[in-house]
């Protein structure tokens, strides 16, 4: 049964993907081989992890069942920059094949390594996940995320030759000559952010190209949060399917998890990434199903294992099994982090949630920025947004119309009044990688 679904090439199945249908059983029994050799690892060879368990008074053979992992310390990002630039490898830099780095908003970006196995479990995650997406053998893949320091570019590029894809690694930017590839390639697949896409679309129209007569059928992205409304915008626009993946610098880069055709939440790669939900305000475990922060273990990375590591990412996993067949859980898109949230007048306020409520409103464009600003000590917000041209050309009334609508539609989601600014097209700052959605001037002039 297996093997016939990994022989099916038009159903993207590959042989990477095994692990992907496993039985429960077995699953646990590779994690709970897989976490008591890094635990070990990590506690051999990391001195912050080693001081951590001494203070807890454990030992690598303190881990007997899956679930004894909840002794474990976490590992926080000001673990990463408090080590910089090499704390926590555990293999001696002669066995370091590749280091990347995540920016980050302040100072030192954080630093993560591989080994020469580390590479192969990354391609290997990453050939599953454009598996997951419906890619094989044949399909011809335009890699627009980043080549460089940013795990994107190159994790992609490595899984798509792992599966045996075309891959064409033009890197971000160049929208032009972006455009010119996809109809000239025949490109079928193409991967970048969600919110470059929606450049690209643009771009694309302006440029008298529609991307509905093209074969591209798949667009795999992720990196940064988007929501089920600019899923709908890309998918009517670009007559293709979208999928979302999601990854992490500190934990692999991209190939973490991905979604399957049903679209139903991402796949977690659970016999290398050992997913926990837990409650970030007291840190305790909560169980499948309930909304908390992701904390992940990679349980084969050897040159910087992570060991409960918080991401800060808000979701909750999915046990129920998957219409795709795989056995491996999933969990829900990530719509927030639990440090992107705002106070405003006493309403928590997430930026996806103001992206929901303007897709919802007729004339707008995927394009917008949230303003923060503070007065009298009081946190204020306000979205600017572009309206089509239509809008804008107007007409005051049609303008007023727009703004009165979304005005509604905020109001109705986050349950206060912000300021709005409707703006002419392309007068926000396009992104080739991860959009800036807020632009914080709270502590400005302060
Ligand atoms: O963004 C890795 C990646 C590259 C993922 C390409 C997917 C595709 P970092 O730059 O370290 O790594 O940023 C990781 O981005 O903790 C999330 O907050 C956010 N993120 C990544 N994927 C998604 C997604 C890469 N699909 C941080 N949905 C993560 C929402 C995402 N947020």
């Amino acid at each position: 049964m297996l093997t016939e679904l990994w022989n099916d090439a038009a159903g993207g199945f590959h042989p990477a993907s095994a692990p992907d249908f496993l039985p429960e059983t077995a699953l646990k029994q590779v994690q709970l081989r897989r976490l008591r050799a890094v635990v070990s690892l990590a506690y051999e060879n990391v001195a912050l992890f080693r001081t951590r368990m001494e203070e807890r008074g454990l030992t690598p053979d303190s881990i007997q069942r899956l679930e004894d992992i909840q002794q474990l310390p976490f590992t926080v990002k000001a673990d990463l920059r408090d080590t910089y630039p090499f704390g926590l490898f555990a293999t001696p830099m002669s066995d370091v094949v590749r280091l990347h780095a995540s920016s980050g908003t302040t100072g030192k970006p954080i630093v993560v390594a591989y080994t020469r196995e580390d590479v192969d479990v990354w391609s290997e995650v990453m050939a599953r996940t454009l598996a997951c997406c419906g890619l094989h053998r044949g399909d011809v893949l335009q890699n627009a995320f980043g080549y460089g320091l940013f795990t994107g570019g190159l994790g992609a590029h490595y899984g798509a030759e792992a599966l045996g894809a075309t891959v064409v690694p033009i890197s971000g930017g160049n929208s032009d000559r972006q455009i010119m590839l996809i109809r000239d390639f025949g490109v079928s697949a193409l991967c970048c952010t969600p919110s470059y896409f929606t450049y690209l679309i643009e771009r694309a129209a302006e440029l008298g190209v529609d991307l509905r007569a093209l074969p591209l059928r798949a667009g795999i992205f992720g990196a940064e949060p988007w929501t089920d409304g600019m899923r709908d915008h890309i998918e009517a626009a670009a007559g293709i399917k979208a999928y979302d993946i999601y990854g992490l610098s500190e934990i692999i880069g991209p190939g973490v998890a991905s979604e399957c055709s049903a679209q139903q939440g991402l796949h977690i790669f659970e016999d290398h990434f050992y997913p926990e939900i837990i409650d970030p305000e007291t840190g305790e475990a909560l169980p499948d199903g309930e909304e908390g922060e992701l904390v992940l273990t990679t349980l084969s990375k050897k040159a910087m294992p992570m060991i409960r590591y918080r991401t800060r990412d808000i979701t909750s996993l999915i046990s129920e099994p998957c219409e795709c067949g795989r056995t491996i859980r999933r969990m829900r898109r990530i719509g927030r982090r639990s440090d992107d949230m705002f106070i405003i007048r006493g309403v928590n306020v997430f930026p996806s949630q103001v992206e929901a409520a303007l897709l919802a409103v007729e004339g707008t464009l995927p394009h917008y920025q949230i303003i923060l600003t503070r007065d009298q000590g009081l946190d204020q917000m306000s979205v600017e947004v572009e309206v089509t041209p239509e809008v804008f050309s107007d007409k005051i009334r049609a303008l007023e119309d727009v703004r009165a609508r979304l005005a509604k539609a905020i109001e109705h989601i986050l349950g206060i009044r912000v300021g709005l600014r409707l703006v002419e097209p392309r007068s926000i700052a396009r992104s080739e990688g991860k959009a800036k959605r807020v632009i914080d001037r709270r502590n400005e002039g302060a």
